[in-house]
């Protein structure tokens, strides 16, 4: 256990804790070369020993206090034997909802498909490498699931209008909150430190929908995590107003997008917060990237502040800025 779990805890912590949405990823070349072998996704994130190198890739470079399994949320709809596939630049491509087959799955028809990512949480946090460090795992929030589910593709291609009509709708959001459950659990008790829960999609939700698609499954979520006596990071990306979500799920930290203003999300909010810098940052020259990161950690220099991005790392970023904000970050106060 890190510096991470004290922030969110509002314990004083020696430094600002700092970890990267996508720190695992394809801006590594060391990451580019294991994909460049395996060139199917799932397979991958369900070959224990190579997720755990990858997982592990970012804190042999970089002084991050936490590693993130890698893995990926659409393990929840490919355990409940919908066909995934990872298209090369497209996305994700899902097949034909069996709802009859998925409603029927048994808990241990799920666990047996996922039991390599608890493996690879086991292995990985027993390593050296993460001695007082967190390990995070994760889910897709429920109403992010039950888009690509329903979808099929990326929402950011086009989204079904019709995805709030399917008339087995309900039982569907059921059984996908009940395996987020099961996919939970097993990431605690094989060791993940911290759960973060990525709702992406958030912000694609018309407001008078709110309640039922996410602030309610979320609030279970939470809920279940907190019982679990892990902390909880929730991330509803896009989303207008994170007070009113903070207000309702309760999340044990909240963590930011780049485009809500961090001014007042310093106001208007209490509990620790993650992240807010825009990924694009990164790209700039060292000077401007640095003054940017500067701006969050003054805003939030009151507040219990994790560092991170507004999103994942973008594939373009060179490493070596990626170190520079680091250190830039550790040394601070
Ligand atoms: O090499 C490749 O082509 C694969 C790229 C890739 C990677 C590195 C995908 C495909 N997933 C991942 C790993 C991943 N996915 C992690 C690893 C841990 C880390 O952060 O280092 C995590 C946390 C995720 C979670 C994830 N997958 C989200 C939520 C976070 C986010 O980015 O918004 C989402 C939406 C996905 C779906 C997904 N998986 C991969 C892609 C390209 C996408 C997004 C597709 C889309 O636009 O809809």
């Amino acid at each position: 256990m890190g510096i991470l779990k004290d922030c969110i805890n509002k314990k004083k912590t020696s430094s600002i804790p700092i970890w990267f949405m996508r720190q695992a990823g394809r801006y590594l070349p060391e990451f580019r070369d294991i994909r460049s072998k395996n060139t199917n996704f799932i397979e991958l994130c369900l070959n224990a020993k190579l997720s755990k190198e990858i997982t592990l890739q970012p804190l042999k470079r970089f002084s991050f206090d936490a590693a993130i399994i890698f893995s990926d949320i659409l393990l929840i709809p490919y355990a409940l034997g919908q066909n995934l596939e990872f298209k090369k630049n497209f996305g994700p491509v899902l097949g034909d909802l069996n709802i009859e087959r998925i409603l029927n799955l048994s808990d241990n028809e799920i666990y047996q498909k996922l039991n390599p990512v608890y493996e690879l949480i086991k292995n990985t946090s027993e390593d050296k490498t993460l001695t007082n460090k967190d390990l995070i795992g994760f889910v897709g929030a429920t109403w992010t699931l039950l888009v690509y589910m329903l979808n099929k593709k990326s929402p950011k291609k086009t989204l079904d209008p019709n995805i709030y009509k399917n008339p087995e709708q309900d039982k569907i959001l059921k059984k996908i909150i009940y395996t987020q459950k099961l996919h939970i659990k097993k990431q605690v008790e094989n060791g993940a430190s911290i759960i973060q829960i990525f709702d992406s999609w958030a912000g694609l939700l018309e407001t008078d929908k709110f309640d039922k698609y996410i602030y309610q499954p979320t609030k279970e979520l939470v809920d279940f995590v907190k019982s679990l006596g892990v902390e909880v990071i929730c991330f509803p990306r896009g989303i207008k107003s994170y007070k009113k979500y903070c207000d309702i799920v309760k999340p044990s930290a909240i963590s930011i997008d780049y485009e809500i203003d961090p001014n007042k999300i310093a106001e208007d909010i209490d509990i620790p917060i993650q992240g807010g810098l825009d990924p694009k940052c990164l790209l700039l020259d060292k000077k401007d990237m640095l003054k940017n990161a500067q701006k969050y950690l003054e805003i939030f220099k009151n507040h219990h502040y994790i560092f991170n991005l507004g999103h994942g790392v973008i594939p373009e970023t060179n490493p070596e800025n990626v170190k520079i904000l680091v250190d830039f970050v550790k040394d601070f106060r």
